[in-house]
């Protein structure tokens, strides 16, 4: 990208009131946590794909997601998901993230993978199994302190099959039970991030289908409980960024999982046939990011921003790259949004206007935008010809097939 695109994009953005320089610095402090999970083998119920290449244990899921940081710049962290991610020692897991320039991101506990756990973990009619689940609750809490991670995230499969099977009120308070438990364990800088999805593996009824449920749970729980929305867990023609609002303006939006969805939680790269939706999503957050009550700000500031992904046919690291990548455009093109403008329309009644105000900010190609930032960053204009050309890839086929897989 020739300089004179960027002098052209530059001006062109002053002329419509957008600060730039502010638009480049929010660029530069955007991070995007990648999951441990998406980086080995994976697929649907129909079948895992065996890739060459993939990492074998935790720590070379860590070396694969620190390519990703490499070209990218976004990437500092890495989520891992418990007992996916189990090793005997994480101070040592710790410090090999450290020594790659990573840090152990929020950490996920597992309560779907037991053959106890079939109809149900924290809220199973059966106390020990209730038990069970909760003791992994609280050995991820310990985990995450001794990992030094703020989020400790959760997503239940709990839920039935069939009216009748489970009673729904019982299990609505052995959930608020068991969240309970673990928010007392919490340390006081901990955050618990609620996840909530309308179905599956449960196709009745699922404990914590929606965000009411989830925002419910941490309004009960506290100031540590928040709500973690993921992309793919809504009914079709939901309203997202509508959720995203709402849950900022009640200060109760901990984080993102991003993907990309046509039918179901069907786990594709973010961005890739819904970039509009996530670039409303991004347009209501630095709208609340604008708002003069300061707690509003401030949780607009601690959104933990997550891939949750799990390519199947795709080659793992490439396929990361992309989804951060299109986080990042679709966060640079709703910094174009001319807030003001938007306001004044609305004011006016001008719903024509305001839309227009919004879409235009997509419309407009931020590249020159991104290849400045990542040239003042020292970092590849092109991450993924940057990772492609590199010898990475070539590497990691010594590791051959059967590498980790969920
Ligand atoms: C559930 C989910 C949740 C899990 C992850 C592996 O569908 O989105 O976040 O922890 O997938
Ligand atoms: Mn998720
Ligand atoms: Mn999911």
């Amino acid at each position: 990208m020739s300089d004179r695109a960027y002098t052209l994009f530059e001006e062109q953005q002053k002329a419509r009131g957008i600060n730039v320089e502010q638009v480049k610095s929010k660029l530069k402090a955007l991070k995007i946590e990648t999951p441990s999970w998406g980086y080995g083998d994976s697929g649907t119920r129909f079948k895992v794909f065996q890739k060459v290449g993939v990492p074998r244990n935790p720590f070379e899921k860590f070396e694969d997601a620190a390519q990703v940081h490499r070209v990218t710049g976004l990437c500092p962290s890495v989520a891992i998901h418990i007992p996916w991610d189990k090793v005997d020692d994480y101070s040592k897991l710790k410090s090999h993230a450290e020594s790659l320039g990573l840090s152990i991101g929020a950490v996920n506990p597992n309560l779907f993978q037991e053959e106890e756990y079939m109809l149900g973990s924290v809220t199973n009619a059966d106390a020990s199994i209730r038990r069970k689940a909760m003791e992994h609750l609280l050995e991820c809490v310990d985990i995450a302190k001794e990992t030094g991670s703020r989020d400790v995230s959760l997503w239940f499969a709990d839920g039935t099959n069939y009216p009748g099977q489970g009673d729904i009120r019982k299990r609505k308070s052995w959930m608020l039970e068991a969240l309970s438990e673990m928010y007392k364990a919490l340390s006081p800088h901990m955050r618990m991030l609620i996840e909530y999805k309308f179905f599956e593996p449960a196709f009745y009824h699922t404990d914590l289908a929606d965000w009411g449920m989830a925002y419910n749970y941490a309004l009960k729980l506290g100031p540590q409980a928040e709500v973690l929305v993921d992309t793919g867990h809504h009914a079709q023609g939901t309203n997202v960024e509508h959720i995203v609002a709402y849950l900022i303006d009640e200060k109760k939006l901990g984080g993102f999982h991003f993907n990309s969805r046509k039918y179901a939680d069907d786990d594709l790269i973010v961005g890739t046939t819904n970039p509009y939706e996530l670039f409303l999503i991004f347009y209501q957050i630095q709208n609340a990011g604008n708002d003069s009550d300061a707690g509003i700000r401030q949780t607009v500031d601690n959104i933990a921003y997550m891939i949750d992904q799990s390519h199947s046919i795709e080659r793992k690291i490439p396929a990361m790259i992309r989804s951060v990548l299109n986080v990042q455009t679709q966060c640079a093109k709703a910094l174009l949004v001319n807030h003001d403008e938007v306001e004044e329309a609305q004011q006016r009644n001008d719903v024509l206007g305001a839309e227009d105000a919004v879409r235009r900010a997509f419309e407009f190609d931020v590249t020159p935008l991104l290849h400045v930032i990542r040239e003042e960053q020292g970092l590849p204009l092109d991450p993924m010809k940057a990772y492609l050309e590199s010898s990475y890839p070539q590497e990691i086929l010594a590791r051959g097939k059967g590498g980790a897989s969920w």
